[in-house]
């Protein structure tokens, strides 16, 4: 059976145009910097986000830790958010393998961290205190439900570091997302920070990889990681050609996906069973509880959703996540209300 599926729109399938790029890309080894397919990617990836350079990814989590490596040495410390993915996701990579050490802000509704508390949070110059190196955003945030922070907001937290002396990074999986949603170019939110990784392979359908971008000696820096962590690959110009496809056709469309998810919201919301959260979706992510009054938990529902047809996320125990993405469409949507009446009327 073919699942509607909302689990996560890390399982888009590459488009039929990307496979077609992909058969026809020239590749060559790109640890000697010799794809001219990845050269291409990398080239107009930082033109896009407005940075000076950009290295290929095999993913998010790479980028990430390829990015707060390149920032921090050992005993350094980010300041992130308690609900970071980096934080809580990313099998605590930066201290395992960078000794990075992290002071965890509680996030605002909308994932940013308070100005105030940044401030607060950066540490005296005294030898008793690690040195705060970096700030780690998270556009859009993923745990906090989709959530986009603005320019204003960005820019405000990169002079704040900048006036003392600390770097931004910015993981930015859904920036896309985040600057569709405000309408605004991309660069508005990524052009003054010190780095940013965006993913190919989640909205944007391609099935590998990430970029990381930043200026120059940095993304120098993170070439060596990135050797470091294994991630130097070979004639990888196949996945890169998807990733083109992604950026110059898929972040175009991206607003389908949030007025898809507004209209599964919509409709959920008519099924007194479950409880949506205030102002979702932000984005492409719809986040919403099982009423008091069902019995059973939602991993049990997520079972029952199969034999409808649709697949959803469990991130709790009362708590689903639906994320819509290009391979949702209409009937999708339609599916996936008739599935939970079905189920949640037993
Ligand atoms: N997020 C995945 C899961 O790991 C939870 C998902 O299904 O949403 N930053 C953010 C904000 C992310 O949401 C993710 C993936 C990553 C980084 C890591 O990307 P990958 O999976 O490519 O390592």
């Amino acid at each position: 059976m073919d699942f509607v599926d909302l689990r996560s729109d890390t399982v888009t399938q590459p488009t039929p145009e990307m496979r077609e790029a992909m058969a026809k890309a020239p590749v060559g080894d790109d640890v000697y910097g010799e794809d001219p397919t990845v050269n291409r990617l990398q080239e107009l990836a930082a033109k896009m986000v407005g940075q000076e350079a950009a290295l290929f990814v095999p993913s998010g989590t790479m980028g990430n830790l390829a990015g707060i490596l390149a920032h921090c040495g050992r005993g350094d410390e980010v300041i992130l958010g308690k609900s970071a993915h980096t934080f809580l996701y990313e099998a605590g990579g930066i201290s395992a393998l960078g000794g990075i050490h992290s002071a965890q802000l509680p996030n605002q509704p909308d994932g940013s961290l308070a100005l105030e508390e940044i401030r607060a949070a950066i540490r005296a110059n005294d030898a008793h205190q690690p040195v705060t190196r970096l700030i780690a955003l998270e556009n859009t945030h993923n745990r906090c439900g989709g959530t986009y922070q603005d320019p204003a907001y960005t820019q405000a937290v990169v002079e704040l570091a900048h006036d003392r002396g600390i770097k931004v990074h910015l993981d930015g999986a859904r920036i896309f997302n985040a600057a569709e949603a405000q309408n605004v170019n991309v660069k508005n939110l990524t052009s003054t920070v010190d780095s940013v990784t965006f993913c190919l392979s989640k909205g944007l359908c391609a099935p590998v990889g990430s970029v990381l971008c930043g200026s120059r000696d940095f993304i120098d820096r993170a070439h060596r990681i990135r050797k470091q962590l294994g991630g130097g690959m070979r004639q990888v110009g196949i996945l890169a050609a998807a990733g083109i496809v992604a950026l110059e056709q898929m972040t175009k469309r991206l607003g389908e996906d949030h007025s898809r998810a507004r209209n599964l919201a919509e409709g959920l919301r008519q099924i007194r069973q479950l409880v949506l959260d205030a102002g979702t979706p932000a984005t492409n992510m719809v986040f919403m509880n099982l009423a008091g009054e069902v019995t059973i938990n939602a991993r049990l529902v997520a079972e029952r959703m199969k034999e409808y047809g649709v697949q959803v996320g469990v991130v709790g125990e009362r708590r689903f996540r639906l994320v819509t993405h290009y391979w949702i469409d209409d009937l999708g949507v339609e599916k996936t209300l008739s599935g939970f009446g079905k189920v949640l009327a037993k």
